[in-house]
């Protein structure tokens, strides 16, 4: 039987699964999308708005998302017997709490009956889990930075300085406000190392790069680090971690009786630690050079690079995380901004009528750099720069002192192409501080997630960033990079000797990640947007002083 490989892929808005054969090519995929197909839950976009910044999703719904997506795959025919490895990625920094009877439900479920009626709620000791969209912990971040003598010591440790969704704060939040919740809970879960448990019947450890992701761990040994634990959570959190963070493409060992039982999975099929999203889409897209633009609910940028000897500087708001892979010989530097695909969509839908492609011929018919016109869109608290909050418009004339304008003085079709601009200068303005000195000189610029497919978006980036846009054939990147994960685990255990992620890529069907150019810089749009940066950049400076954020 020619092995199969699982890609699962738990983001804000739904689960997907992506299988591909021994040479990449995908044989099917499925989806469940929150809103729609469990739409009991109440979410919006996949989330629940609390009180003072709190966002959630229900830890139920994603099991309940389990259940239908291995029903929905079964109906079209998958044989789960032929899948030989699975791994996957969850959306970042989201943690479950898992209660004392989690290992034994999680050991002895009964393969009569779905996953979410025998975990929900009793393997739980919060029903809900937060989310990277959760801005409700800027106490914790302050006093996180101070236990460990400020914002750059902290980056120096973990990788980033204190973020509001990073999983440290957000424990440190339960810890503070519901004291019982934190003493209830045995294991804290990554999203990406809840998935794996699910299907090993005990809770997985936490995977180094999505570990990153938590200012816990020490970022060049990938080591939980014993301050910073004990910063967010008091001594008794190093129990509640797990084990140390690992590296994806090893073996957690095989699923459960539950999935042979039940789905008639293989009993030798092996479950793969999980990633991150972000990382996941380097995994399944990046080659020295490239630099990706994920283009979905959350906006990242990411590059692949050389480990870098100083930490990043807390003024770049950028993260560096373990790579999955090739940890220590490369790291990741990411940009992460919160309005993404959402903003776009608020501002389609109140100036373009809903339609995409009226968006598409507003964005075509105003010039670059919009008359001198500059929007910023901050619906939700922005992550870059951070606490941000509102809508804010310029007349950029004056590049240096950019002159506030309200909405009313703002012709309305250009909003469109201004947000596009804006949130790709902010990419741009701050790409040499996170590209070390050592990298290779970048490329290409590879784009995925949901706004990848709008040609007009394409080629707005092509001009902004003078890069050359690529497309990759893998349309769900960050699945693809956990079925890619799931077949580096079963390479590794089943031929020896053992090469590297890179090496096996190397025997992998080039079609199945065939890059293709889509849009090329236009030089006078080009030239316009190199002039853009300053007026952006003291646009920016003015929208953190309207906010009272301070410097970033
Ligand atoms: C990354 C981040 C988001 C989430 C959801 O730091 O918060 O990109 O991973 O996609």
């Amino acid at each position: 039987m020619n092995p199969l490989f699982l890609g699962l892929d738990l983001s804000t808005q739904g689960l997907k699964a992506v299988l591909v054969q021994e040479d990449c090519a995908i044989v099917h995929e499925s989806a469940v999308y929150f809103d729609r197909d469990l739409s009991h839950y109440g979410t919006t976009n996949g989330a629940i708005r609390g009180l003072e910044g709190e966002v959630t999703s229900p830890v139920e719904m994603w099991l309940e998302a389990y259940d239908l997506l291995m029903t929905r795959m079964k109906a079209a025919g998958v044989d789960f017997s032929a899948i030989s490895a699975i791994s996957g990625d969850g959306q970042q920094h989201g943690s479950v709490y898992w209660s004392h009877d989690a290992e034994p439900l999680l050991a002895n479920l009964d393969a009569l009956k779905n996953l979410s009626s025998q975990l929900s709620p009793k393997a739980f000791s919060s029903q809900k889990a937060p989310i990277w969209q959760d801005s409700s912990t800027t106490r914790e971040c302050r006093e996180l930075e101070d236990a460990v003598g400020g914002a750059q010591a902290l980056a120096d440790i973990s990788g980033s300085r204190a973020y509001e969704r990073f999983t440290g704060s957000q424990i440190s939040r339960i810890r503070r406000i519901n004291r019982t919740a934190y003493d209830a809970t045995s294991r804290v879960s990554l999203v990406s190392s809840f998935m794996p448990s699910l299907f090993l019947g005990k809770i997985a450890p936490i995977e180094i790069s999505d570990a990153s992701g938590m200012n816990l761990m020490e970022i060049l040994s990938c080591k939980w680090d014993d301050e910073l634990i004990r910063a967010c959570g008091g001594p008794e959190l190093r129990a509640k971690l797990g084990p140390e963070p690992v590296a994806g493409g090893t073996s957690l060992g095989t699923v459960s009786p539950y999935w042979v039982e039940r789905w008639g999975f293989s009993p030798h099929c092996i479950v793969a630690p999980f990633t991150g999203d972000n990382p996941a889409t380097v995994v399944a897209l990046s080659f020295p050079g490239d630099a990706l633009l994920s283009l979905g609910t959350s906006t990242t940028y990411l590059l692949s690079i050389p480990p870098s000897l100083t930490p990043p500087k807390r003024f770049t708001t950028s993260h560096l995380l373990a790579h999955p892979t090739t940890a220590p010989d490369a790291q990741i530097a990411m940009l992460c901004y919160k309005n993404g695909a959402l903003a776009r969509e608020q501002v389609r839908d109140r100036y373009a009528d809903g339609h995409w492609s009226k968006y598409n011929d507003l964005v075509e018919t105003a010039p670059p750099g919009c008359n001198g016109h500059m929007g910023l869109y901050f619906p939700l608290p922005e992550i870059i720069p951070p606490g941000v909050k509102g809508e804010f418009f310029y007349q950029t004339s004056d590049p240096t002192t950019p002159l506030r304008l309200a909405e009313s003085e703002v012709p309305s079709g250009l909003h469109p192409r201004m947000i596009l601009e804006s949130q790709f200068l902010s990419i741009r303005s701050r790409i040499t501080a996170i590209l070390p000195a050592n990298s290779p000189p970048l490329s290409r610029l590879v784009v995925s997630g949901g706004s990848s497919g709008n040609q007009t978006i394409r080629q707005l980036a092509a001009d902004l960033f003078d890069m050359k846009v690529y497309i990759s054939a893998t349309k769900e990147a960050a699945a693809m990079g956990g079925a890619l994960l799931a077949r580096f685990a079963w390479w590794k255990a089943t031929e020896a000797p053992h090469g590297s992620f890179e090496e096996m890529c190397s025997g992998v069907d080039a079609e199945a990640f065939g890059m293709k150019c889509v849009a090329i810089p236009n030089p006078d749009a080009v030239l316009a947007y190199s002039k853009l940066v300053g007026s952006y950049v003291a646009c920016e400076g003015a929208v953190v002083d309207a906010c009272g954020m301070g410097g970033v």
